[in-house]
């Protein structure tokens, strides 16, 4: 006899709604996101950021999702469009791009409670009986079936994820502590307290929420109603839907090493990225021989958005006499490097990089061209950026600020179109 469908093992993925929160702005990666929202910032080459999170579901055989956007959506809504269009439309798989549309009253989304409040319909639509709440600007690989199966197991009507991370950088997350009867009920939570918990017995570690959530849907959707009617809430999960349930005894806690599908010597890896610094170290990482990320992984693929783009190519410049070569590399297909040296770099989807020049511990973003004898070092050169003949950055921090360029507290130079007079497209 067939088993009834409530007692298939991956029941829980399938009636899940992913909704996928993607309209904030992310300000601490500065320029980058000046014409862009964070999920669509490029990363490792071949993605941009929101593809992680896409990834997770696909991989963990959720395939109802919806990305909310709002803030400089363009680029997100393109990339979603032309990379994620793969899913099965026959049989119901989907991810809907929803942009803000003030579905509800007139008003753009408030927080990120309210985001999802406006797009209740989607969940009703797709009939789920959980919904996950993830954030689309995380880097990580973590199956969510592990934890909607640790939430069924609960019987709790929310599961929140966590992860430990040192005490004084738990300020910038919600803080957890969880009930002393090892229940995993979460007892107390703090969004961003400036003297975060320590985890007991070890006062330099704190839990942090990664604000991903899973709720019973009809739960959610009571919630949601609630608080949209309470005019003192700001309508964020971290600041008043979550501590309200968490006060209730409704959350319990989802503990990122069951479900983390890349762990590494340091603990399970995950990201925010939130500072042009973070960014350009979790991107560097990836050169080196074996990356804490594992994108080499056939079980848990990033996907992404796939051109049809040509191998990249390395050309010997027979007038200089120069091979065009890239040591300890990452060089995505559509590239030429021709009579130049890439040295721990990652140089994304169609760049140039012409005869002699030199590029060395930098992130050369989608479609950018290097003339002849640029010279860059510790830089970040944005998308669509020409870098004219004699080009240099990276070699003295003043020089690269007094020409109008951003250098962050870690000394690496980022390099924007605005920035060398290509506002528009070249
Ligand atoms: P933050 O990351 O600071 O903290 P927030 O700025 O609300 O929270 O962003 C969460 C996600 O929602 C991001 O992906 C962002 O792009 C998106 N977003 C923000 N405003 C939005 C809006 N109006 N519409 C659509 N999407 C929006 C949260 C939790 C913390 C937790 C950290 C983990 O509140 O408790 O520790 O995430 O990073
Ligand atoms: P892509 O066009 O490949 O998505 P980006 O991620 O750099 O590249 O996104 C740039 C976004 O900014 C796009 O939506 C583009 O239309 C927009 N844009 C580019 N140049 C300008 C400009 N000069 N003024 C306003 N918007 C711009």
């Amino acid at each position: 006899m067939q088993p009834a469908p409530s007692s298939r093992p991956d029941e829980p993925c399938r009636r899940t709604y992913a909704m996928v929160l993607a309209g904030g702005r992310g300000k601490r990666l500065g320029p980058l996101t000046d014409r862009r929202a964070k999920p669509a910032v490029p990363f490792a080459g071949k993605l941009e950021i929101i593809d992680f999170a896409l990834s997770n579901c696909v991989n963990a055989g959720i395939r109802h999702i919806g990305v909310l956007t709002q803030y400089k959506a363009q680029s997100l809504i393109r990339h979603l469009e032309r990379g994620w269009g793969f899913l099965a439309a026959t049989l119901g798989e989907y991810v809907d791009v929803v942009p803000a549309q003030q579905q509800v009253g007139e008003a753009w989304y408030a927080g990120t409670a309210d985001a999802v409040a406006q797009n209740v319909e989607l969940i009703r639509e797709a009939d789920a009986r959980w919904v996950l709440v993830l954030a689309g600007d995380h880097v990580y690989k973590m199956d969510y079936a592990v934890m909607l199966a640790d939430h069924v197991a609960s019987g709790a009507a929310v599961t929140m994820a966590c992860i430990d991370v040192p005490r004084h950088e738990a300020s910038a997350f919600g803080v957890l502590q969880l009930a002393e009867d090892g229940s995993g009920r979460v007892a107390a939570f703090a969004e961003k307290p400036s003297d975060p918990a320590p985890l007991p017995g070890r006062p330099d570690r704190a839990l942090a929420s990664m604000g991903v959530y899973v709720f019973d849907a009809d739960l959610l959707l009571a919630e949601l109603a609630r608080d949209a009617a309470d005019r003192t809430s700001s309508h964020d999960f971290g600041h008043d839907l979550l501590p309200a349930l968490v006060a209730r005894g409704l959350v319990h806690v989802h503990d990122f090493a069951r479900s983390c599908v890349n762990t590494t010597p340091q603990g399970p890896y995950w990201r925010d990225v939130g500072t042009v610094d973070a960014y350009y170290a979790a991107n560097m990482d990836l050169v080196q021989v074996q990356p804490q990320l594992n994108l080499y992984d056939d079980d848990w693929p990033i996907l992404s958005q796939q051109r049809q783009l040509p191998p990249a190519k390395f050309v010997f410049d027979e007038l200089g006499g120069r091979c065009g070569q890239a040591l300890q590399s990452l060089v995505a297909s559509g590239c030429i490097v021709s009579g130049a040296l890439v040295r721990r770099s990652i140089l994304f989807s169609k760049v140039h990089v012409d005869e002699g020049s030199a590029v060395e511990d930098s992130l050369l973003l989608p479609n950018v061209r290097c003339g002849r004898g640029v010279r860059l070092r510790r830089c970040i050169v944005d998308k669509h950026c020409r870098l004219p003949d004699g080009f240099t950055a990276g070699l003295d921090p003043d020089s690269d600020r007094a020409r109008g360029f951003f250098v962050t507290p870690g000394g690496v130079t980022l390099i924007t179109p605005e920035m060398i007079g290509q506002a528009g497209r070249v």
